[in-house]
C-alpha cells in the first residue's frame, strides 16, 4: 500500500516532476496497447539513471511494493499493464545512445532509447540495426528486450535475443548485474543475459545494453504477389530457399487484413485490379552489384503455378507503400472494430495443414466475428485477430472470442505449436501457458523466479497462471 511517506522518497530522489499521481498519468502509464485491464497503478516514477532505478528498486523492495517496469507501452500481452496499485516504474528517461563502434559494429544504449533511434544511429554511421516493427517509433530497446521482440526481419536477422550482446539489469533486490559486457564470445559458464531476454520484466529492470550491429543490406527489392490458395504460400517459401535469394522478410495477409487496411488506413491502395484470398510481401536483397534477383524469382514462382499476380516496387516510395499494406494491417483493424490477438507459431511444414484444420473453427465462430490472419509466414508465424463490430459490448465480445480462441488453443497444441511467438505472455495469456511449455518446465521457471524475486514483487501477475 503507497504512503505520502513513499511519494515523498521518491519525490527527494527524482524530483517533483518525475513522480506522477494524476488521473491521466495513472491511466496511460498504466496501459499497453491492449485495452482489455483497466489500468489502476498507485503512482509512476520516472528514474534518470541505473542508480535512480536500483535505489527505487530497493526502496521498494524494503517497504513490500510491487513495480511494473515500463517501456513504450506498446506491448500486445498487458505486460506492462498495472491494474492492481502497483509502482510503474517508466524508462523513458534513460533515453540516450551513449557509444556507438563502427568498427566493432556495436551500440551501447540506455533502455528507454526508442527502436527507431537505433535504427537512425546505426545508419549514421552507415551500419545497420535490423530490429523492425511497425511500433518502433514507440517501443524502447528495453521492451524489445524484455519481450524478446521478433518482427519484419526475423528470417534473415533473427529477433532481440540475437542482438544483444550485453546486458545492464537491476535485480528485484536492487542489485546491479553488468552481463557480458558486449564480448562477442565468452563461454564462462551459465549465459545469464539470455535469463533475462523475454522475461518481461519479471527477473529484472533492464536499464542498458549493447547492441549488434550489421552492414546495411543492399539494393532490396520489394514484391507483393497474389496467391490463390493458402498452401501455395509454403511452396513459393520453398522457391525462393531453392533460388538461394537472399530473404530479408516473408509476410503473407488474407483477403480480409488486406480489405481493412484499404478501408482505414490514409493513402493506401491495392497494387491489383482483383482481390485475392491471400497476399505474399516478399523483400529480398540483391546485393552490392544490383543484379537483378526479384525478377528472376517471381518468373519462376508463376512458371510453377503458385500466384496469380505481381508488383514489384520501382522506387522507394513504392516499397514503402507496399509495405504499407503489411505493417498497417494492427492499426487498421483497431480502428474497425473490437479485437482479440493470437500471436502463434508452428513448423513452416504443418502451416498448411493447421490452416484446413482451422476452417472449421472458423466457419463455426459467431457470424458477426471475423478471424483476420496475416504475419511472419517465413517465421512459422501466423497473427490471428478476432475482429467484432465496436456496437458490441466489449466484455461479452472479448468472452465470444476467448471460446474460439481455446478452440484455436487446443488445434495448436495438436501441432505442438507456440501460443506467443513474439509478443510474449503478460496478463492475457497465464491461462494458456500450459498449451506451450510442461509442468516441469512451468515449475522450473516458477523456481528461477522466486530465486532472483523471493518477495514477488516486479511484475507480479504476469507470464504465471497465478
Ligand atoms: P512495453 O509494452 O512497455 O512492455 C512490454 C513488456 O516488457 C512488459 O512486460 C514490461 O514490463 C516489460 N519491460 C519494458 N521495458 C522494460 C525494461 N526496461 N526492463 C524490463 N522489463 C521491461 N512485437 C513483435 O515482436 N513483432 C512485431 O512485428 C510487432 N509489431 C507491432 C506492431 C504494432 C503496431 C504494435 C502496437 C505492437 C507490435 N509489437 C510487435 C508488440 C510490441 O511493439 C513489442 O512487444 C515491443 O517489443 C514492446 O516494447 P515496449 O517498449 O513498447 O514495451
Ligand atoms: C505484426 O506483426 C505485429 O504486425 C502485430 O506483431 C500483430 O496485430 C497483431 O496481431
Ligand atoms: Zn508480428
Amino acid at each position: 500500500m503507497l504512503h505520502e511517506s513513499h511519494l515523498a522518497y521518491f519525490r527527494k530522489l527524482l524530483g517533483d516532476a518525475f513522480v506522477l499521481t494524476g488521473a491521466n498519468d495513472l491511466e496511460a502509464y498504466g496501459r499497453d496497447w491492449t485495452r482489455i485491464h483497466t489500468p489502476k497503478p498507485a503512482a509512476v516514477v520516472l528514474p534518470a539513471s541505473t542508480a535512480d532505478v536500483a535505489a527505487l528498486v530497493k526502496y521498494c523492495a524494503a517497504h513490500q511494493l510491487a513495480i511494473v517496469p515500463s517501456g513504450g507501452r506498446t506491448g500486445l500481452a498487458a505486460g506492462a499493464v498495472a491494474a492492481n496499485g502497483e509502482i510503474v516504474l517508466s524508462l523513458n528517461r534513460l533515453n540516450q545512445i551513449e557509444d556507438v563502434d563502427a568498427v566493432g559494429m556495436t551500440m551501447r544504449v540506455q533502455a528507454g532509447v526508442t527502436t527507431q533511434q537505433a535504427q537512425e544511429a546505426a545508419k549514421e554511421v552507415g551500419l545497420f540495426f535490423p530490429l523492425d516493427l511497425a511500433a518502433k517509433g514507440s517501443c524502447h530497446i528495453g521492451g524489445n528486450i524484455a519481450t524478446n521482440a521478433g518482427g519484419v526481419k526475423f528470417i534473415r536477422f533473427g529477433g532481440m535475443r540475437e542482438q544483444v550482446l550485453g546486458l545492464e539489469v537491476v535485480l528485484p533486490s536492487g542489485e546491479i548485474l553488468d552481463l557480458n559486457t558486449g564480448l562477442r564470445k565468452n563461454n564462462t559458464g551459465y549465459d545469464l543475459r539470455q535469463l533475462f531476454i523475454g522475461s518481461e520484466g519479471t527477473l529484472g529492470i533492464v536499464t542498458k545494453a549493447t547492441i549488434r550491429l550489421t552492414p546495411p543490406p543492399r539494393n532490396m527489392q520489394v514484391s507483393v504477389m497474389a496467391v490463390r490458395k493458402f498452401a501455395d504460400i509454403p511452396a513459393i517459401l520453398g522457391v525462393c530457399n531453392r533460388a538461394g535469394v537472399q530473404l530479408t522478410a516473408f509476410e503473407f495477409f488474407t483477403r480480409e487484413a488486406h480489405e481493412i487496411v484499404l478501408q482505414h488506413a490514409m493513402g493506401a491502395r491495392s497494387p491489383f485490379a482483383e482481390i485475392s484470398p491471400y497476399y505474399v510481401l516478399l523483400e529480398v536483397e540483391e546485393g552490392p552489384s544490383g543484379q537483378q534477383v526479384m525478377e528472376p524469382l517471381l518468373e519462376q514462382i508463376f512458371t510453377e503455378d503458385l500466384i496469380t499476380d505481381a508488383v514489384i516496387a520501382q522506387s522507394s516510395a513504392q516499397a514503402k507503400e507496399l509495405w504499407g499494406l503489411r505493417e498497417n494491417i494492427t492499426e487498421s483493424i483497431a480502428k474497425h472494430g473490437h479485437v482479440r490477438k493470437n500471436d502463434i507459431s508452428l513448423a513452416i511444414n504443418q502451416l498448411t495443414d493447421f490452416i484446413a484444420d482451422l476452417e472449421p473453427i472458423v466457419q463455426s465462430a459467431p457470424k458477426d466475428m471475423q478471424l483476420v490472419i496475416f504475419g511472419h509466414l517465413g517465421d512459422g508465424n501466423l497473427h490471428i485477430n478476432y475482429v467484432g463490430p465496436k456496437s458490441q459490448d466489449f466484455a461479452a465480445f472479448q468472452a465470444r472470442a476467448r471460446e474460439v480462441e481455446l478452440q484455436v488453443f487446443a488445434l495448436l497444441g495438436r501441432y505442438k505449436g507456440s501460443i506467443s511467438a513474439e509478443h510474449g505472455i503478460g496478463l492475457l495469456k497465464t491461462k494458456d501457458l500450459h498449451f506451450s511449455r510442461s509442468d516441469a518446465e512451468i515449475a522450473l521457471m516458477r523456481q528461477i523466479k522466486s530465486l532472483l524475486d523471493p518477495k514477488g514483487l516486479l511484475n507480479p501477475g504476469k507470464i504465471f497462471p497465478g
